[in-house]
C-alpha cells in the first residue's frame, strides 16, 4: 500500500512476498496501491478481498494470499524447503498453521488493542483475547522446543511464515513472554531478504502520505 498509520509501517503482510522472492533472487519491481485501486472491480478479480498481497506474473494468473505466494515462489524456485518429502510436507503444515491457527488469535488481540475505541468493551474483551494470543504462543514456544528452526536443520517457508505473524505478536508486546520465540524470530530476520523485504516496504511508506492512499471522507 502507498501508506499506513506509523504503527503498521513494516507489518504489511506484502512483506512476506518480498521477502520470498528476495530469498528465490526473483526481479521484481512493486506495484503500490490505494483504497479506489483495491476497491476497483479489477483490482478485486485478482484479489477478491480487496487486500495485499497480490503476485502478477506475465504469463500467469495472479495469485493472492501471502502464504500461497510464498508456497509458490518457494516451489518453482526450489528454495526453503526441506529435501525430505515428509518434512516438505510439514513445513506447509506449519505455513497454513501460522495462517491458520496462530495469526487469528493475534489479530483478535490486536483488534482490540489497536482498533477498538470503546473502553468498556475493550476492557470486557481484553483479557479473553489476550489468554488465547498467549496460548498459542505458549503452544508454538514448546512444539519449537530447543530446534534452531521449526523443520529439518535449515530455515525454510515455516520459518519465514511463523517469525512473521510473530511480528504482530511482537507489536503487542506480548512476545516478552516468550524469550525462546523472541530468539528464534531474531534468528528468522537475521537474513539479507528480509531486511531488504521491510527497507523496501518502509521507504515506500516514508514516500507517501494519508493524502496518496485517497481514503474515502464521510
Ligand atoms: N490473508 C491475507 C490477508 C491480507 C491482509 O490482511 N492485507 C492487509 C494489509 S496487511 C490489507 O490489505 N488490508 C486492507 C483491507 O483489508 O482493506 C494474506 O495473508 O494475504
Amino acid at each position: 500500500m502507498k501508506w499506513v498509520p506509523p504503527f503498521a509501517a513494516g507489518q504489511v503482510r506484502d512483506h512476506r512476498a518480498r521477502w520470498i522472492l528476495n530469498e528465490a533472487g526473483w526481479p521484481y519491481s512493486v506495484r503500490l496501491v490505494d483504497t479506489p485501486t483495491m476497491k476497483s472491480a479489477e483490482y478485486r478479480s485478482n484479489q477478491p478481498f480487496g487486500q495485499v498481497p497480490v503476485l502478477e506474473e506475465d504469463g500467469r494468473p495472479p495469485i493472492f494470499e501471502s502464504g500461497a505466494i510464498v508456497l509458490e515462489v518457494a516451489r518453482r524456485a526450489a528454495i526453503l524447503m526441506p529435501e525430505d518429502e515428509a518434512q516438505r510436507a510439514l513445513a506447509v503444515s506449519w505455513v497454513i498453521a501460522a495462517l491458520n491457527s496462530i495469526e487469528p488469535f493475534l489479530m483478535n488481540l490486536a483488534e482490540v488493542d489497536f482498533f477498538m475505541t470503546d473502553e468498556t468493551e475493550k476492557r470486557q474483551r481484553r483479557p479473553q483475547a489476550l489468554a488465547m494470543a498467549e496460548l498459542r504462543l505458549g503452544e508454538l514456544q514448546h512444539a519449537l522446543g530447543e530446534r534452531q528452526w521449526m523443520v529439518g536443520p535449515q530455515f525454510s517457508v515455516a520459518d519465514l511464515m511463523i517469525s512473521s505473524v510473530l511480528k504482530i505478536a511482537g507489536s503487542l508486546k506480548v512476545l516478552d513472554g516468550f524469550p525462546k520465540l523472541a530468539a528464534y524470530q531474531a534468528r528468522c530476520f537475521d537474513r539479507p531478504g528480509y531486511r531488504k523485504a521491510i527497507a523496501d516496504q518502509c521507504a515506500a511508506i516514508d514516500a507517501h502520505s494519508a493524502a496518496d492512499m485517497k481514503y474515502e471522507t464521510a
